[in-house]
């Protein structure tokens, strides 16, 4: 327990905010998993970057220690000791009090990212123990907390222990999470070097030192990037085809200073990012808003202008011209607040002006003087327009023929239940295969559709060709759920008429190229198809093997003939099956249609996009896996327009 003051008024407050704490812990910290894990370094480490911003701090160290501590050290002026008209030191107030924080010095936390300051207390209750050492005014002056509480005596005159004489100044903070709150105590040393990173772009005169001590060979890692947000968008842009380079423009308004950088590339994203006092803010805001509404306003004046658009033309959209743009938009707000579920939406109405006011005038002096870079944006809205035109078009072509046509193609042989639930369809590759399955199979709730050759490849084709082409047709209206694409979504799973939808192609490369080609097909404008588990692939046996005494038997791949011919020493005929179309309705249905005994492989969301060669696209981007994988091709698509 504390000292001498262990039981006065204000020990007993302290002691009910650290109960607070431990009782909701997600309420302060958001969550109790790896993610609430790394928020306390988070919370410390923000304090740091303050006193950055206050002007006094240009080193920060984040140490991740063998036995699961961490300690962050900064270079500023040290939190200060001097006694609080609390009756304890200034830190002791900081440490166990909520909402301590910026109290007795307001100006300094005028653009705190933090919780406002409880972050510090929040961190100390919800540690084992905390360590703190403070160089100030020519002392280390140490403290010492176990679950939040004081565990140090103070001197006398009521002020903290000092351990030797220094000449700098700086706070050392060492916690350890506790193992009794926390679901997990590792923490993640991915997520905070990307935290870490982050910061550092946004301070562009701020160093960040790493280093993970827990493996054998420590990890050290420095973070300092002197072109600030400049550096981030051109490093966020490092694998693509950029356009022009990153542009900055700066300014201050309404108090709030703003800072937005973007550049363009040949990718089909739009990745804008808001920052709120060096905070991520997730779901955007008032200021993205700000930012997005003048950037499109000035852009179609300009168009208007040099006479891309003509009189008659509408305007473009702002995600026309926010086609492959890459932008950061960052803003230091003295009292910034948000909204949404979690709280990750700036709100503040000055926030929009003031980007709006700043960007509108940089921009313009931008623009004004470099008239290659318009063009240049200005011809990627021009694209992505003319893209936007034709998916409308293709998609409101396809909706008018649907009220007239059904099935015009005549292939599809229905199956008699309606019931979807008790309903398959098969896809069957070639007419002759699929004369067989119309023949074998059990009429009563199997339909089958037979397809001719390959499919087009979605992935090459331009969307109007896709949903021109009648096997994709024959395909969407026996689903009878419609389709989804980038711009418009009419599909509804609902009205899915078949519990499974089967593709059933020889086992051969070829097959296996039309089962790949028929789910690009599904992923792109059906997703929710595989998604929700009803599509599979039928596995078709590879050999008939018929032993000189016995039954025969159908055998699925390499392995099981391995396998067989080891336990049949004797004799046997082997067959190999060619293709479905050899087999007799017979076989096809003992070995395929038959619920009894044919084999079925349900096809996973995750399949496909390795299929699709995705990976490279999906790792370190925020975009979601769909939206990135249409945009993709839309890419090839352009090719074609
Ligand atoms: C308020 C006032 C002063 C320093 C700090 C806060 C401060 C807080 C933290 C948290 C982590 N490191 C920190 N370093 C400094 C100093 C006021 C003065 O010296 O006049």
């Amino acid at each position: 327990m504390a000292g001498k003051n262990s039981y006065n008024a204000a020990s007993i407050a302290v002691l009910e905010g650290l109960e607070a704490v431990r009782k909701r812990p997600g309420m302060y910290i958001g969550s109790v998993s790896g993610k609430g894990l790394n928020h306390l370094i988070y919370e410390i480490l923000d304090n740091a970057v303050d006193e950055h911003l206050a002007g006094y701090c240009t080193l920060i160290q984040v140490i991740l220690e063998k036995n699961g501590s961490c300690t962050v050290i900064d270079n500023g002026r040290g939190i200060p000791v001097d006694m609080h008209e609390k009756g304890m030191p200034a830190e002791r107030l900081v440490f166990t009090t909520l909402h301590a924080g910026g109290k007795f010095d307001n100006t300094t936390y005028k653009t705190s990212g933090g919780l406002h300051g409880v972050g510090s207390s929040v961190v100390n209750a919800l540690s084992t123990y905390l360590d703190i050492k403070i160089s100030r005014d020519g002392w280390i002056h140490h403290d010492y907390y176990e679950r939040g509480v004081p565990a140090l005596s103070l001197e006398r005159d009521g002020s903290l222990p000092r351990l030797e004489k220094t000449s700098e100044t700086g706070t050392c903070i060492t916690f350890l999470p506790d193992a009794e709150i926390f679901e997990k105590t590792d923490f993640s040393a991915a997520e905070i070097k990307s935290r870490l990173h982050q910061t550092a772009y946004l301070n562009s005169e701020l160093k960040i030192r790493f280093e993970d001590r827990r493996a054998d060979e420590a990890e050290i890692i420095e973070y300092y990037e002197p072109d600030g947000i400049i550096g981030f968008v051109a490093d966020l842009n490092k694998k693509k085809e950029i356009l022009c380079e990153p542009i900055s423009l700066r300014g201050e308004a309404e108090n709030i200073r703003v800072e937005a950088v973007f550049q363009f590339t040949n990718d089909f994203q739009e990745n804008v990012m808001g920052f709120c006092n060096n905070i991520l803010n997730a779901e955007g805001g008032t200021h993205l808003t700000g930012f997005k509404t003048t950037f499109t306003a000035i852009m179609n004046n300009y168009a208007r202008e040099i006479g891309i658009l003509k009189e008659k033309d509408a305007n473009f959209t702002g995600a026309d011209i926010r086609n492959g743009m890459t932008a950061v938009i960052s803003i230091r707000h003295p009292a910034p607040r948000f909204e949404g579920q979690t709280k990750t939406k700036l709100d503040n109405p000055d926030a929009a002006r003031a980007v709006s006011k700043v960007v509108g005038d940089e921009m313009t002096l931008y623009f004004d003087r470099n008239l290659d870079t318009l063009k240049t944006v200005l011809s990627c809205a021009e694209k992505a327009a003319k893209i936007r035109k034709t998916e409308e078009r293709a998609r409101n072509n396809l909706l008018a023929k649907q009220k007239y046509s059904f099935d015009s193609n005549g292939k599809l042989a229905n199956c008699e239940k309606k019931d979807p639930s008790k309903c398959e369809i098969f896809i069957v590759e070639g007419d002759s295969a699929g004369g067989s399955a119309k023949t074998a199979r059990d009429r009563n709730y199997q339909a089958i559709l037979p397809i001719r050759g390959k499919i087009l490849n979605v992935a090459k084709a331009s969307i109007d060709k896709v949903l021109a082409n009648a096997e994709i047709q024959s395909m969407i209206h026996a689903f009878g759920c419609g389709f989804s694409e980038g711009y418009g979504n009419d599909f509804d799973i609902s009205k899915l008429r078949y519990d499974k939808i089967i593709i059933m192609a020889d086992a051969d490369v070829d097959g296996a190229h039309i089962s790949t080609l028929l789910l690009t097909l599904f992923y792109r404008f059906m997703p929710e198809l595989i998604q929700e588990g009803h599509v599979y692939l039928a596995m078709p046996p590879l050999y008939k093997v018929l032993p000189k005494k016995g039954e025969e038997e159908y055998l699925y791949d390499d392995k099981a003939l391995e396998q067989y011919r080891k336990t049949h020493k004797g004799s046997f005929t082997l067959q190999r099956y060619k293709g479905l179309g050899e087999m007799d309705a017979q076989q096809l249905w003992e070995t395929t249609l038959d619920p009894q005994t044919r084999i079925l492989k349900r096809v996973e969301i995750s399949d496909v996009r390795l299929a699709s060669e995705m990976t490279e696209i999906l790792m370190g981007s925020e975009v979601p896996p769909r939206k990135a994988f249409i945009y993709e091709h839309a890419r090839d698509a352009q090719l074609d327009v």
